[in-house]
């Protein structure tokens, strides 16, 4: 069979390792996706999301450039709608100022425009795709899409009694992450090297989120109270399946999930992706909910059945 994937070790943090890497693949195309990229938790580990997402940056272009592989090889850099922070404009598109608001953001800053700097200097073809959220069923269950989704499958099958959430007021233009990988794919495939806006132009509230996904699997919910007392109580239940009923509490509000300074609301402008690229999403947000509502519950259903059978395994993340 004719082997056409290969994993190599690498890391971010060590330029050896980079250097070597690249002198042994050669390769055509590189696509940066490391990166510490947990918003809260770089509050908490600044100095290393600096190195792995900031220098590791800078690490990458300059392997390229020791090995001369300039003219072969292009890389794209996963820039991020967090750069836009406490938001300059609405909606944010290539043109919007940066006014990041986390270590996070901070250290995407100086990857993204470490990026930009090569390409003017070297004439690399090196390219950002600023992205806004990207979510799957493959989500980290850290993230708070997929928290949802896992949090509504394991109430929903009895397996807890509710979910504890940060911020509700929170707005996000969510994809899926399928469309956005076209994009970057897209991105490298041009005449010139470009930096791009991803986004559906759709934004949303966490709130809302959890409401969609509840409602999809027939379980309607209010919300009741304000700040640290808002709850989502269920107020009907379509599917006798669920081990949920009318009344039951199923999110309440934890204050250590909230960040010390907040990305409010991201809605992104993707006018030059569409125009240039040709790109736009096919996965509304719906279809996303669904997406992923639909793997966490058959993912549960499957531990179960495990259980069952005498395996345990632990699926308690938060
Ligand atoms: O939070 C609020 C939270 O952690 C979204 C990363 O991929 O996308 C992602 O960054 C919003 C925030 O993603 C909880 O405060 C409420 O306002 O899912 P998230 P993020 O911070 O937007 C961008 C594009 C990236 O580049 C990042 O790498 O939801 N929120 N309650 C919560 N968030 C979490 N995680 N957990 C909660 O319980």
């Amino acid at each position: 069979m004719e082997k056409n994937f290969t994993l190599h070790y690498g890391d971010l943090t060590d330029s050896t390792n980079i250097i070597r890497l690249i002198q042994q693949i050669q390769p055509d195309e590189i696509y940066n996706l490391g990166a510490m990229s947990h918003v809260h938790v770089s509050f908490d580990e600044p100095e290393y999301v600096a190195n792995t997402d900031g220098i590791g940056t800078l690490r990458l272009l300059e392997a390229i450039r020791i090995l001369k592989l300039e003219q072969k090889t292009r890389i794209y850099q996963a820039s991020t709608s967090e750069l836009y922070g406490k938001v300059q404009e609405i909606p944010q598109s290539e043109k919007t100022p940066f006014y990041p608001r986390s270590p996070y953001a901070v250290a995407k800053m100086y990857a993204y425009w470490i990026t930009v700097n090569y390409r003017e200097a070297y004439n690399m073809f090196a390219c950002n795709g600023i992205l806004f959220n990207h979510e799957s069923p493959l989500r980290g269950e850290t993230f708070v899409s997929r928290k949802i989704t896992r949090g509504i499958s394991e109430v929903l099958l009895g397996l807890k009694k509710n979910i504890y959430l940060g911020n509700l007021n929170a707005k996000r233009d969510w994809g899926h992450a399928k469309d956005y990988v076209e994009a970057m794919y897209l991105i490298l495939q041009q005449d010139t090297a470009e930096d791009y806006v991803i986004a559906t132009g759709v934004t949303t509230e966490v709130r809302e989120f959890a409401r969609r996904a509840f409602k999809y699997v027939g379980v309607s919910i209010d919300y009741e109270g304000t700040g640290l007392n808002e709850k989502a109580i269920v107020t009907q239940v379509e599917n006798d399946e669920w081990k949920v009923k009318k009344g039951d509490i199923v999110i309440e509000i934890d204050k250590r999930y909230f960040r010390p300074t907040e990305v409010d609301l991201l809605i992104g402008d993707a006018t030059k992706a569409r125009t240039k690229l040709g790109w736009s999403p096919k996965h509304n947000l719906d279809d996303l909910i669904q997406n992923m509502m639909d793997a966490d519950i058959k993912l549960f259903k499957k531990d179960i059945l495990l259980n069952q059978s005498g395996f345990t395994q632990n699926r308690q993340f938060e």
